[in-house]
């Protein structure tokens, strides 16, 4: 319903839009092949340059060039008429693009600084180049025989197009480049100040050429009534237009694309109509748009790109049909020479910014470089000036574009030398990684004195990765969660990270409701997660949240192009919240590089027959180059499900699966902790003041502690742990009073009725244990449930003063806290008991292996446990010791990466091998 009403609203606005447009003239079948052909060539073209590592902005306009003699004589007037259109309704665009990219909160406390900075550098630029162009006018190819008034707007015009900048390309080159530090840092938000500040002296400018040129628009008001009426009116028009979009995008949010291009058609034909300013109209628009619906910021951005494209390459090649390569020659030296002044005048305002702005000198050393670039949104400009000043604007717009071709071509190239220069490359560091979790490594929220601080992600697997990250550098995209994440990112919706010492970005994914719990409380949470355990939790799947499911998979995917520019790394994956990611990502990306590690069981292929998309998924798997699994029974699973579903070809000795035309190699890699990090966190001598702060909260007086550590789930074994405690103390009441049992079970997912009814059943069955076998009034309780986060360090205290550790898992992939505890334990004291159905169990078979569906057998390892005497406790732990220190997070992590990046020089055979043994 939601969709219909907005492609409604959508139509509506188009035809409202064209009714009050000059243009009359009807589409034609013509005039739609000619577009498709248009764009199918320009694309071509653009995609021949990339591949030369030159923009395909160039290859656009060059098609343009190219074709644009023999397409004389196929467009018809009313063809030229549509293409009129576009290219309105693509310079608006450009000019909304431009609004939404700048969020004032984001820049926060620098925004004054870099304010005056910019203000600097562009008051100094366009005064000297109107001084020297007002002196050299006679000279220029131009309009050399206007003067007075007349010279003076044409001045005026030239110095504010001439200087304009190209957000694009700034954020493209410190993208692709993966630069860090303060030039790229600082490049960004003056590029995009100074376009914003440009577009409103462009409007002054076009007003004040129209007044002295008189273009029609001069119809008797006073002139500084129209001048209120055309900006002013043109801000408030834009905002308002702004104001009901965001509206829209709250409370309707379909067919974002569409409707955005139907908001460019309305700001540039009733801007027109109404003699708005249409670009000022556009950029007021895009600022309230970015300013207002901040929730949606992804969204938007990914409509606008999807609609932005195809626009913007019709309006390029449009601008290049409407050139002519001799008048290119005519012009080309004065580009050269109007370029070299713009140079000089930008690297004098950068010295002078600098002083004022109080800003360190370092970081405007090389800022010239990444302000060279010139695109999208000088060229809009040029073109408004050739389509209303017919006589000298088209002469006007082709000096432009010739200094458009020399900027697009050098401005990258310098700019990479700038940021070499500044030490913001490094081409010999370790290669960067990409790392896209739904989980975010860093949350940001706000203390109750209004300051952000960074809070990291609890969880083996996040700190493992962190580490990783800290070393290698790159981007690691997610889910943006934290409260105070969106006050925090840069305009590319990046954060530097760790806050302590800065060595990667985050990237963060803003997802909305109600795709977003489609997603993942649905498809992932109640449809993959107990399609993947055996539990009797039936799973759920619907199709609306199998569509979310790929609309956020494709949106991080989209993200991961964004980011990895031509450098292509190694993308990791995590999880199995994002099987889609790889194929969405080949689609844009064929040669992406990415691997994925499903964290959780596979299922028997029987099993996985109940997901109605099976066969997706297991294709969409196959699309990453290298695919882990914890165990070899899930790898095993998986291949056999490749083989039968999708009749894929599995190469047994090298691991390798065939799918179609590409090979997928699919390896167990069992995930281990930070050995290390927890030894020293065990070897601290705060340690024992923390064990006493923990004794007291927990009221740890009993002779016996034992204790688990859980996220609060249904595969866990919770009750069924509970149960176990329940028999031995029936058995032997005399424990009463002298044993402990610490459950920290830390609630997750709860919206989800499977998960809270698993909160209450725990809730009721402690009660009734604590009940049941109390030691009196006084006494400590049996059970201590404790559902508060805890920190590594309290985690690891308490995993140093239980006797025994409790992981009872019904179905586990692998189970971290079983290993956390043993290398927790450098006294090489306490006892694991551990559940058969846990992955650990595969490898820690010296812990005191237990079934939980069998109460009496795990309560007879629980006896045991507490009974157990301490060499065998000694032999024990210190044998399972070597294996977690031998098989640490890191050579996880690498066993992945030196996998995926070695499969280009040499076959990978089954890294692990010997885990196939050892695997049920
Ligand atoms: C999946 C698979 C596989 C728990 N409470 C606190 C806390 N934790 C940490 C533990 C441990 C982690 O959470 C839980 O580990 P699991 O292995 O049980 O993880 P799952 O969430 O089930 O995740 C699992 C894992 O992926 C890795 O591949 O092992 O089989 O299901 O690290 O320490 N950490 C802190 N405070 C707590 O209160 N700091």
């Amino acid at each position: 319903m939601r969709r219909l009403a907005a492609l409604l609203l959508a139509v509506v606005a188009v035809v409202w839009a064209r009714s009050l447009g000059s243009t009359t003239t009807a589409g034609s079948a013509g005039t739609a092949l000619a577009i498709g052909f248009t764009l199918l060539g320009a694309w071509v073209a653009g995609d021949v340059l990339r591949r030369l590592q030159l923009p395909r902005l160039t290859g656009y306009l060059l098609f343009g060039v190219l074709v644009g003699p023999y397409l004389g004589n196929v467009i018809t007037e009313s063809m030229a008429a549509q293409l009129q259109v576009i290219t309105g309704i693509a310079t608006t665009l450009i000019a909304l693009i431009a609004g939404l990219t700048l969020n004032i909160e984001r820049l926060g406390r620098q925004l004054r600084a870099i304010a005056r900075l910019t203000a600097t550098i562009l008051g100094v630029s366009m005064l000297g180049l109107a001084v020297i162009a007002w002196i050299l006018w006679p000279w220029l190819p131009l309009a050399p025989e206007a003067t007075g008034w007349e010279r003076l707007a044409m001045v005026m015009l030239l110095a504010v197009i001439a200087v304009s900048f190209s957000p694009t390309m700034a954020a493209a080159v410190t993208t692709e480049t993966s630069a860090r530090g303060r030039l790229s840092e600082l490049v960004l938000p003056v590029v995009v100040l100074a376009d914003l500040a440009l577009l409103f002296l462009f409007s002054l400018a076009m007003q004040f050429s129209r007044a002295v040129l008189g273009t029609g628009h001069d119809q008797g008001v006073g002139t500084l009534v129209r001048f209120a009426w055309e900006i002013g009116g043109a801000v408030a028009f834009g905002s308002l237009v702004g104001a009901l979009f965001a509206l829209y995008l709250r409370f309707i949010g379909r067919e974002v694309t569409v409707v955005i291009i139907a908001v460019c058609a309305i700001l540039s034909q009733v801007g027109t109509t109404q003699e708005f300013e249409p670009l000022l109209a556009a950029v007021a628009a895009g600022l309230v748009i970015e300013n207002l619906s901040i929730s949606q910021g992804d969204a938007l951005k990914t409509a606008v790109q999807r609609g932005a494209t195809p626009v913007l390459v019709i309006f390029f090649v449009t601008v290049g049909t409407s050139l002519r390569l001799d008048a290119l020659e005519v012009v080309g030296f004065v580009a050269l020479g109007l370029s070299a002044i713009r140079l000089a005048l930008i690297r004098l305002g950068i010295r002078l910014g600098i002083r004022i702005s109080g800003l360190e000198p370092d970081a405007g050393r090389y800022l010239w470089t990444g302000l060279i670039s010139q695109a999208g949104i000088t060229l809009g400009f040029a073109s408004v000036v050739a389509a209303e000043f017919v006589t000298w604007g088209p002469r006007f717009q082709t000096l432009l574009v010739a200094l458009i071709a020399i900027h697009e071509m050098t401005g990258p190239l310098l700019f990479r030398y700038g940021l070499a220069r500044s030490g913001e490359l490094d081409p010999q560091g370790p290669r960067p990684l990409v790392v896209v979790s739904n989980r975010e490594p860093y949350l940001h929220t706000r203390r109750v004195n209004g300051q952000i601080v960074a809070s990291p992600a609890t969880g083996g697997v996040a700190v493992a990765l962190d580490a990783l990250m800290r070393e290698r550098g790159g981007v690691w995209v997610a889910h943006g969660a934290g409260p105070a994440d969106r006050q925090v990112v840069d305009v590319g919706d990046k954060v530097r990270v760790p806050p302590d010492h800065p060595s990667y970005d985050l990237r963060r994914l803003w997802l909305e409701e109600p795709t977003f719990s489609a997603y993942y409380n649905g498809f992932a949470n109640e449809g993959l997660w107990p399609l993947c355990h055996l539990v009797d939790i039936r799973p759920q799947f619907r199709a609306e949240d199998w569509a979310a499911y790929k609309e956020i998979n494709d949106r991080f995917a989209a993200a991961v192009d964004a980011e990895i520019g031509v450098s292509n790394p190694a993308v990791f994956i995590q999880d199995y919240h994002l099987a889609l990611v790889a194929p969405a990502l080949r689609t844009r990306r064929p040669a992406a590089r990415t691997a994925l590690f499903w964290h959780i069981p596979w299922p028997y292929p029987d099993r996985l027959r109940i997901c109605p998309w099976s066969r997706e998924l297991l294709a969409g798997l196959l699309s990453n180059d290298l695919l882990a699994f914890q165990l070899e029974r899930d790898r095993r699973h998986f291949l056999l499900a490749v083989e039968d579903e999708l009749g894929a070809e599995v190469e047994p000795e090298s691991s390798r699966v065939r799918f179609g035309d590409r090979y997928s190699t699919v390896i167990s890699v069992p995930i281990g902790v930070d050995y290390d990090r927890i030894q020293a966190i065990a070897a601290d001598p705060a340690l024992s003041v923390e064990q006493e702060r923990l004794r007291r909260l927990f009221d740890l007086r009993a002779d016996i502690i034992g204790i688990g550590v859980d996220r609060l789930d249904y595969t866990k074994g919770i009750p069924e742990r509970l149960a176990a405690l329940d028999e031995v103390l029936r058995r032997r009441p005399q424990l009463r009073g002298h044993i402990t049992f610490v459950q920290i079970g830390v609630p997750s997912r709860s919206s989800l009725g499977s998960y809270s009814a698993i909160e209450s059943e725990i809730d009721q069955r402690i009660a009734e244990i604590n009940e049941r076998h109390s030691a009196g009034p006084g006494a400590p309780p049996v059970v201590r449930y404790h559902k508060v986060p805890l920190t590594i360090g309290s985690l690891v205290a308490l995993y140093r003063m239980a006797d025994f550790c409790i992981v009872s898992s019904l179905h586990d992939g692998m189970n971290l806290v079983a290993k956390e505890f043993v290398a927790a334990r450098d006294d090489e004291d306490g006892v694991l008991v551990l559940s058969a159905l846990a992955g650990a169990a595969q490898e820690l078979t010296e812990a005191l292996i237990i079934n939980p569906y069998d109460v009496e057998g795990f309560a007879d390892s629980l006896m045991a446990a507490i009974d157990m005497a301490p060499d065998a406790r000694r032999s024990r732990m210190r044998a399972m010791r070597r294996v977690v220190a031998g098989r640490n997070v890191f050579g996880w992590a690498s066993d992945i990466l030196e996998g995926l990046e070695s499969l280009w020089t040499k076959p990978l055979h089954y890294s692990v091998r010997h885990w196939e043994e050892m695997s049920v």
